[in-house]
């Protein structure tokens, strides 16, 4: 261990300069953590970690995950400053249109930037994500001679993520499952941002992660070399626990007007930036990082870029060895999909008469065959969610190999650990619960959307056709508030030709999310529309399920289990009905105009929605002179279909609704 104090404390004061002056000059943004952390990034950046500016997404790199993304200058400085094609004209135009330094960080957006955090404690979530999946990645593909995936997940996390109660799901979820390649390093500086963390936190958090079953040190996260001894240590320890390291830094450190309070937390110390610079040894000049500064980081490349070669060299020996593994390899991180899945899944007998989610369970068997990367977890309810991967075992401590996540009763913190495996680029994440819990998921999913991972969330019993189970377990509004997020795709088949669609629809879009809501309860097959039309219909988004047979005079849409209802109500609405199959509304928005005013023809205005939820987002499609047959109440404690009886969701009111127009 050999520091080289000066050069890195300088570096240190000059990335605390960076984040004054960015922070000054938006007028907005986060001083303190940068400013208190800097050492922290200073080891990091100027020595510990495993990566190489040049490859950003090289797989063996060790990931920095900042999970308190308010701090984002200071990934930003140390990215500027370790040689990443973050340039200073991005640093001076930090949070401004569409630079590289947004004002928290964004996947995508910024070479180095591992994931998009900013809520807190995601980050922490997806830095669980990352290490389960380079667990997976090396029982896959490593070999004692071809150690490709040798990594560590760093995540800095501060009080506000550890308050947030995904830390809890998440870090249980790593303890118990033993991921000792996840260091979290707790910037404990006794400081949030109303006030001192005194006012709303009195844990011990380190017993709360030795209770995990973390490791966990303590110490001086301004002092350089204490915190390379103990992230020395951190990474040394293959003792199925993961590491904690909690930092007591200085918040605000080199503005002491607010250095330690609550004041230090945001901009408010910028005020100060111009008359307390010199304390740091920094120059009037503002974005000043000096030529020793870019001198020491220079010389550290070459180290860090030799360090990959040497890894490349040991990666191509393997490659030349395993060509099998390092096709699959390639296939993984290109997220190859075949092209004829659907045609992989088996048509469904036509006197079928089961759950979609039992026809998810059937879809789901081919697609894992087909995509050895997809990995499929249940929060606990893998018996009534049906997605476990027959013969893909467990995930556990000893079988990292295992394809089946038992994530435990914990929505969220799947939902976090399911992005983190898809920053991580291997793996394809699904995961399980019952619909009406994506509340507790939506703030991942919602991220998930943003940064267009590719997450498949098979979520089931959608409706009040759950019955018995209630109120509290029936979803109303929950499909119409997953319709409203951007960049996910919401689907509800109808019946199981449609679902086996919609799974293999879902595999094939790799840009984004897809929700896919099932049903508890057993539907009908719809064989009066043509098999191969509901199968590959679904992937349109919407399509014509039942065609007019004289001059078009109204148009019935639905989808999941209430389309059967639509379809009934047409046979008595007469020969100038139409029927629309919508399962998915996002599928059906990205087809071209022309085809969507095949399907919802502009002219024809008597249009009937019907569904078995809030009716909102229907009126887009039937507009103000139509009606949606929907609910506007919460469900009842009885048997499902006596449930949809009482509250009219049959095909008796779709008529009356159309015969009303
Ligand atoms: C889920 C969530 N709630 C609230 C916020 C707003 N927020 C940003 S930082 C912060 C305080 C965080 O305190 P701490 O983690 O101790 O950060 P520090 O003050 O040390 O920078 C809050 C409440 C947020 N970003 N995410």
């Amino acid at each position: 261990m050999s520091l080289n104090i000066e050069a890195l404390s300088r570096a240190a004061n000059e990335a605390r300069g960076l984040a004054m002056d960015a922070v000054q000059a938006s007028k907005s943004g986060h001083l303190g953590l940068p400013l208190g952390c800097a050492e922290i990034g200073a080891v990091l950046y100027g020595y510990a970690l495993q990566h190489n500016p040049d490859e950003p997404r090289w797989i063996g790199r060790d990931y920095f995950i900042l999970s308190a993304g308010h701090g984002s200058m200071m990934l930003y400085a140390w990215l500027n400053i370790s040689g990443y094609d973050v340039p200073m004209e991005e640093i001076r135009r930090f949070r401004q249109l569409h630079s590289k330094t947004p004002g928290h960080p964004e996947f995508f957006e910024t070479p180095g930037v591992e994931c998009t955090t900013g809520p807190l404690g995601q980050g922490l979530g997806n830095a669980v994500g990352v290490a389960m999946a380079a667990k997976m990645a090396a029982a896959r593909f490593d070999t004692p001679e071809h150690p490709i995936f040798d990594q560590h997940v760093i995540c800095l996390a501060g009080d506000g993520c550890l308050q947030e109660g995904v830390s809890a799901e998440a870090s249980a979820f790593a303890g118990h499952f033993g991921l000792d390649n996840l260091i979290l390093i707790y910037d404990s500086n006794a400081v949030t941002l109303d006030a001192m963390a005194a006012a709303t936190q009195s844990e011990d958090t380190g017993k709360r992660f030795q209770a995990y079953g973390f490791d966990v040190q303590t110490i001086d996260g301004n002092d350089m070399t204490a915190f390379l001894r103990a992230l020395n240590k951190a990474k040394k320890r293959d003792n199925w626990k993961p590491q904690m390291i909690i930092a007591h830094t200085l918040i605000g450190k080199g503005i002491p007007e607010v250095a330690g309070t609550a004041k230090a937390h945001g901009e408010a110390g910028a005020k100060f930036v111009d008359q307390d610079r010199k304390g740091l040894g920094l120059p009037d000049e503002h974005y000043f990082v000096s030529p020793e500064t870019r001198d020491y980081f220079a010389q550290h490349k070459k180290v860090l870029v030799r360090r990959f070669r040497r890894w490349e060299k040991n990666y191509k020996d393997w490659r030349a060895k395993h060509p099998d593994q390092a096709q699959l390899l390639d296939d993984a991180i290109a997220k190859q999909v075949p092209e004829d899945l659907l045609s992989k899944i088996p048509t469904f007998p036509a006197d079928t008469k089961i759950a979609t989610r039992k026809a998810g369970s059937e879809a789901l068997q081919p697609l894992a065959r087909e995509m050895p990367f997809l990995i499929s977890g249940s929060a606990d309810l893998h018996g009534s969610t049906l997605n476990y991967i027959e013969g893909g075992e467990d995930f556990t401590r000893d079988n990292s190999k295992g394809r089946n996540i038992r994530f435990g009763i914990r929505e969220h913190a799947m939902c976090s650990i399911m992005n983190g495996v898809s920053y991580h680029g291997v793996f394809r994440a699904s995961g399980a619960t019952f619909l009406v819990f994506a509340d507790y998921c939506r703030a991942p999913i919602r991220l998930a959307a943003l940064a267009k991972l590719p997450n498949i969330y098979i979520f089931t019993h959608d409706s009040i056709g759950v019955g018995e189970d209630g109120p509290t377990h029936q979803p109303v509004e929950t499909v119409s508030g997953l319709r409203v997020i951007p960049q996910l795709d919401v689907m509800r088949p109808a019946d199981p030709e449609e679902t086996a669609g919609a799974f293999a629809a879902a595999a094939q879009h790799t840009d984004g999310p897809t929700l896919i809501a099932l049903t508890r309860q057993a539907v009908p097959m719809l064989n009066e529309i043509e098999v191969n039309l509901r199968r590959e219909g679904v992937a349109r988004g919407a399509y014509v399920a039942k065609r007019e047979t004289a001059k078009l005079e109204i148009i019935l849409m639905s989808c999941g289990s209430e389309l059967q209802h639509a379809l009934a109500a047409a046979d008595e609405l007469g020969a100038g009905t139409r029927v629309v199959s919508l399962p998915c509304f996002e599928r059906f928005e990205r087809q071209s105009a022309e085809y969507r005013e095949e399907v919802l023809p502009d002219s024809c205005r008597r249009r009937v929605a019907i569904e078995a939820g809030v009716p909102d987002t229907w009126y887009r499609f039937v507009g103000l002179d139509g009606k949606v047959v929907g609910l506007h109440h919460f469900g009842l404690s009885a048997p499902g279909d006596q449930v949809m009886k009482e509250f009219g969701i049959d095909a008796q009111h779709v008529i009356e609704a159309a015969r009303a127009l």
